[in-house]
């Protein structure tokens, strides 16, 4: 059907198919009321036309009637929501075992970067069956991250993170747009999504081969400095917190708040220190502000994730992190796709 009818594209995600039953749905459910009402505007047309000697009277109200054709309508509409809502929240929650994968957007192009290294521009290579989270941004203006075979869209936006996930379900190159107008060259902001096997995949990863994002995040945590204050080696000495461990876990702020430190936290730390204070700390932290690109962020937030991975629990082992194989709080293997 796709061929003949390019505005339903193939679905290509596990949501493709739940976002396609419920536009089915909604379409079916308005067909069925507007064929309703216009049946009923024909037939009492008809019914009620002029006759001559019939005379016309006024009927004053029917409570029945008026809370019916309120309240089922109310009902039907719930429904809407309901699936809806369902269907929005298992969109927004990335599952904790997705392999992220990092997304700068700038005028005119979309730049990926892989955690094993792999950089790509306008192409993104995923495998089939796995879990991928993408941790946006821009560069410069608001741009949309479009896929409609996945039927997946999120706005990506200049200084702060947001996410998208999906798992590919079929081998094939599919379009991406960019879907918010971002200036002149704005529609050709495209670019594909290129879903393989696994093991084709494993077979491009080992391709490329370079540094893993962490391990550039770690070379710069220490060529920027902040090892000298973000210390491991001697425990609670430090000037600055370790960083060991608190990727998603809670803070303590010193404004007596607990925030999560997410994605954008750890960010909002690095570009402007002083908007939470760690509890115990004093605000000597300089701003990296115009001194890191988002590439580089995007590094170091990557390694500070990667040090919450390996150290959960057990004093952290120097600025160990990579060493280790990265685990989820359940002690699962993560990216168990490439090594
Ligand atoms: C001059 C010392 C110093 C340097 C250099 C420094 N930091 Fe910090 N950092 C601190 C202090 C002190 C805090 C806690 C107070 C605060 O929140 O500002 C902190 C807080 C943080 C936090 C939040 C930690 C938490 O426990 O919630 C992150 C993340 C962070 N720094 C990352 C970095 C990165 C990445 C760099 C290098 C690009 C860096 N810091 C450089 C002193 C420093
Ligand atoms: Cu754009």
């Amino acid at each position: 059907m796709s061929n003949y009818l390019p505005l339903w594209p193939d679905p290509a995600s596990t949501m493709a198919g739940q976002v396609d039953a419920l536009y089915i749905y909604l379409l079916l459910v308005s067909g069925l009321m507007t064929a309703l009402i216009f049946l009923a505007v024909a037939v009492l047309a008809i019914k009620y036309r002029r006759v001559p000697g019939r005379d016309a009277h006024q009927i004053e109200g029917s409570t029945i009637l008026e809370v019916s054709w309120s309240v089922i309508p109310f009902f039907i509409m719930l429904t809407f929501f309901i699936w809806g809502a369902v269907i929005f929240f298992e969109e927004r929650t990335p599952p904790a075992d997705a392999t992220e994968v990092y997304v700068v957007a700038k005028q005119w192009m979309w730049k990926i970067e892989h955690i094993e290294g792999q950089h790509e521009i306008n192409e993104l290579h995923v495998p089939t069956g796995q879990n991928i989270k993408l941790i946006m941004t821009s560069q410069d203006v608001i741009h949309s991250f479009y896929i409609p075979a996945f039927r997946l869209k999120q706005d990506v936006l200049p200084g702060r993170y947001t996410t998208l996930w999906f798992k590919a379900t079929k081998p094939g190159r599919y379009h991406l747009f960019c879907a918010e107008y971002c200036g002149t060259m704005h529609s050709g902001m495209g670019g594909d999504i290129v879903v393989m096997e696994p093991q084709d995949y494993a077979l491009w990863m080992a391709g490329g081969a370079s540094n893993p994002l962490p391990e550039t995040g770690k070379a710069l945590f220490a060529s920027l400095g902040c090892s000298t204050c973000h210390r491991s080696d001697v425990q609670g000495e430090g000037r600055g917190p370790d960083l060991a461990g608190v990727y998603n876990k809670p803070v303590k702020l010193e404004d007596g708040r607990t925030v999560i430190a997410d994605e954008n936290y750890v960010r909002e730390s690095i570009l402007d220190p002083t908007a939470k204070i760690v509890s115990g700390f004093k605000p000597v932290m300089p701003t990296f502000q115009g001194i890191v690109n988002d590439d580089q962020l995007n590094a170091l937030v990557a390694y500070i994730k990667s040090l919450a991975q390996s150290s959960s629990g057990q004093p952290s082992q120097g600025t160990a992190g990579l060493e280790n194989q990265p685990t989820t709080p359940a002690g699962q293997p993560q990216n168990v796709q490439v090594q």
